[in-house]
């Protein structure tokens, strides 16, 4: 797999589009992500941990929003149950095809390119939405999760990572601000940061830990947890 450097809003763009997990974006996509989501790697690592306590025999774990199979990699890994596949899910055709490069040994692993909203959710031990729910429109979020409660066994778990949002107006600022200089660490310039900020406007759409605890609660889960946060990502541990 190559891993080039994310340098896709380096230059002043006139007219920001909308962001798309395209072509563009998957070139530069390992790079992207792991400069721009503070604790992205714990996370990933952390899933495989979980996988590897959650993961029932004879059944199935998905990975939703799957990009280039990063969690499902490290799912893999980590799965001790027998007989377990893994199912690997991303609505990008462009993601979908340079996963399928990246995990073509895995036998475990089912890719399919379809939007997650539409496949069906069954028998299913551990789901992971690391950083998609936020992309799924709002009045769509409930209804979805209410299927993955529905497909989940009992015992099985919902990992979900997500930006979040803060009720708090200083708090908003003060995450924001930080995410912006974590960015800037990275190597991110000013600009490049306001120019995806712009692309990502009415695409991304974070909430507050509480907006997603209740709902949570509301689609029948029993408990729901951050188990990290690093400024304004987090990521929850969901209880069937
Ligand atoms: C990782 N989980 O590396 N159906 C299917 N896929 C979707 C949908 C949808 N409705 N909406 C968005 N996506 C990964 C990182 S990235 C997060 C996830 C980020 C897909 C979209 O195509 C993209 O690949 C992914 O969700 C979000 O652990 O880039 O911030």
């Amino acid at each position: 797999m190559h891993a080039y450097k994310d340098t896709i809003y380096t230059n002043p763009v006139t007219n920001i589009s909308r962001f798309q997990f395209d072509q563009t974006v998957v070139d530069v996509f390992p790079d992207m992500i792991q400069r721009s989501v503070p604790g992205y790697q714990v996370i990933i690592s952390a899933i495989g941990l979980l996988t590897a306590r959650f993961a029932q025999d004879n059944s199935r774990c998905y990975d939703l929003g799957c990009s280039l199979g990063a969690a499902s990699l490290v799912m893999d890994e980590q799965i001790m149950a027998k007989n377990c596949t893994i199912i690997a899910v991303d609505k990008s055709p462009a993601m979908i095809k340079q996963c399928q490069q990246n995990l073509t040994t895995k036998t475990n692993i089912e890719i399919i390119c379809a939007d997650i909203r539409e496949i069906e959710i069954k028998n299913a031990s551990v789901v992971v939405l690391n950083f998609t729910l936020q992309f799924i429109p709002l009045e769509d979020r409930l209804t979805f999760l209410q299927r993955i409660y529905q497909g989940l066994l009992p015992n099985g778990i919902l990992i979900l990572s997500e930006k979040l949002k803060f009720d708090n107006q200083e708090q908003q600022q003060l995450q924001t601000d930080m995410h912006h200089e974590f960015k800037k660490a990275q190597g991110y310039s000013d600009l490049e940061i306001s120019q995806k900020r712009s692309a990502l406007d009415t695409v991304l759409i974070p909430e507050t830990f509480n907006q997603h605890q209740q709902r949570l609660k509301h689609a029948g889960f029993n408990s729901v947890e951050v188990w990290f946060q690093y400024f304004n990502f987090a990521s929850m541990v969901a209880l069937k």
